[in-house]
């Protein structure tokens, strides 16, 4: 059984730090509409070259979306009237179980042209390839447990040599409902963490002085790209509905990876050392 959300409803104190970081937050400065007048003459992603972020209006086309949203919707349903002893586990950590982060259903994003234009043009690669599992998240309103502390996604996947996420919500993303807090600036620091022990996340990294841009807010169709340095953590969801949304990695052919990956000519799923890739290190 789902644990009890009275067990996850916010405290004083946190709920006094949420308005804090609310009243410290800046307006989003990098937000950028796919195919807005001028995008012919500069690089898709050129904020997010500078700036380590990006969040791309209606990237996706919203059907897609819409049918991806649902899949997870019915999947979640069908998974808490499951009775299985990993809900409650699942619903912690806001992960979707194994099955349904490996359900080929998930390509339909990364099949978009529109998106494998976006990542070609930050990758600088033609060839794409995404890490496998992609990490569906189901955000229980009021659940704290689920929220990723403050890291560097480079530290939770050091199987990658180079690579970059999209996070892509399939709700509304505002300020009840949030979504993810960058922090500026830290686009080029080095990794930051070295004591890589973790109980369900890794510990938070220092973000002291560093302004919290606050990703919100988002509508489903549009992305959010993060290098692998930049700092970020998840926003609480204060609302009275789920937060669904996926992180997808993707890396070009220049990269490597020694885990379980997706080639996205072939749309083969490549074991670590899979036959024929020549690419794992
Ligand atoms: O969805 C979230 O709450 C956090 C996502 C995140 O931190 C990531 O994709 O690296």
């Amino acid at each position: 059984m789902p644990a009890s959300r009275s067990r996850w409803m916010p405290t004083r104190s946190s709920a006094s730090k949420n308005r804090l970081a609310k009243s410290r937050s800046a307006a989003m400065p990098n937000d950028t509409t796919l195919h807005s007048p001028g995008d012919d003459s500069m690089s898709l992603t050129a904020s997010f070259h500078r700036d380590g972020y990006q969040i791309i209006r209606q990237a996706l086309d919203p059907a897609v979306v819409r049918d991806v949203g649902l899949f997870l919707e019915e999947s979640l349903e069908a998974f808490r009237r499951s009775g299985s002893a990993e809900v409650e586990e699942h619903t912690r950590s806001g992960h979707f179980p194994l099955d349904v982060r490996l359900s080929p259903r998930l390509w339909e994003l990364p099949r978009q042209e529109s998106l494998q234009a976006i990542l070609r043009d930050a990758l600088g690669t033609q060839a794409l390839f995404m890490h496998m599992p992609p990490t569906a998240r189901f955000i229980e309103p009021g659940n704290p447990l689920a929220a990723v502390p403050a890291h560097q996604d480079v530290s939770y996947n050091r199987h990658m040599s180079d690579f970059l996420t999209v996070w892509i919500p399939f709700v509304p993303i505002d300020d009840a409902c949030g979504g993810v807090t960058m922090f500026e600036g830290s686009q080029e620091f080095p990794e930051l963490l070295d004591d890589l022990s973790r109980d369900v996340w890794l510990k938070p990294v220092p973000t002291d002085g560093l302004r919290r841009i606050e990703c919100q807010p988002m509508h489903p169709g549009d992305i959010l790209l993060l290098n692998r340095w930049i700092i970020h953590e998840s926003m609480p969801n204060r609302s009275s509905r789920p937060r669904l949304s996926i992180d997808l990695r993707f890396f070009g052919e220049t990269a490597r990876s020694t885990k379980h990956y997706l080639d996205c000519q072939s749309w083969t799923v490549v074991p670590p050392g899979g036959a024929g890739s020549g690419r794992v290190a």
